[in-house]
């Protein structure tokens, strides 16, 4: 059986900086919405031209088009010892969407881990990739601002959705502080 595990948080919380490290121990199949969106930026396909609009502004793209991008690889991947969503669900719809999608597998989400940072090192953290990486939607204080404003007003809520399958993980800490306490809720979560 495979895992189904939601990685949670802000932007600038530590989500892929996670699942980078969860993927290489874990083997499990990373599904970030925000690295697929970037693909198809960079391709420049319909999707991504489309995308980009709502991504460089700091906004989140419409529903539909991420829960498509997210269903076409569930039915790709049937072995995998499991699936690790970053970044994605972001609004209710979209979880109630991952929730319609699991059952129709006869499956559910097992955990959902919430990294838990506030604003003031989120906006630093972004900040910083945006001179190290050159991405978009890191360089400008605003955008970020607006991205943090789009978590509170529309994703945040998705926790208490989740309630009964959500660990906090307090995450301000260092990047393999936080993994420790990462690998120990979902080593819990396979050993149950
Ligand atoms: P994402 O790609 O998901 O990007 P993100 O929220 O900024 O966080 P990410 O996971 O990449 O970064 P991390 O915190 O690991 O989304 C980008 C955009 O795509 C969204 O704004 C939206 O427009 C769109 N989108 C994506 N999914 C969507 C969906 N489902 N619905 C609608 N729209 C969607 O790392 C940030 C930085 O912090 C890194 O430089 C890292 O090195 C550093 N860092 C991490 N942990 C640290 C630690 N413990 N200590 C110090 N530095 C740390």
């Amino acid at each position: 059986m495979s895992l189904h595990i939601i990685l949670f948080g802000p932007p600038g919380s530590g989500k892929g900086t996670q699942s980078e490290k969860l993927v290489e121990e874990f083997n499990f199949l990373h599904i970030s919405t925000g690295v697929l969106l970037r693909e198809q930026i960079e391709q420049q396909t319909p999707l991504g031209i489309e995308a980009k609009k709502y991504m460089n502004n700091g906004k989140l793209v419409p529903d539909e088009v991420v829960i498509n991008m997210v269903k076409n690889l569930l039915h790709q991947h049937p072995n995998t010892p499991g699936f690790l969503y970053d970044g994605f669900p972001r609004t209710i719809q979209q979880g109630q969407a991952l929730d319609s999608m699991l059952k129709a597998m006869n499956t559910a989400i097992h955990l959902f881990l919430a990294l838990d940072v506030n604003n003031e090192t989120l906006i630093q953290r972004l900040l910083k990739r945006g001179k190290e990486l050159n991405r978009q939607d890191d360089v400008n204080e605003q955008i970020i601002r607006t991205r943090i404003a789009e978590y509170k007003e529309k994703t945040e809520i998705i926790k208490e959705y989740y309630h009964n399958k959500a660990v906090s993980i307090p995450a301000q800490e260092s990047i393999d502080v936080v993994y420790k306490k990462v690998k120990s809720a979902i080593n819990q979560t396979i050993n149950a």
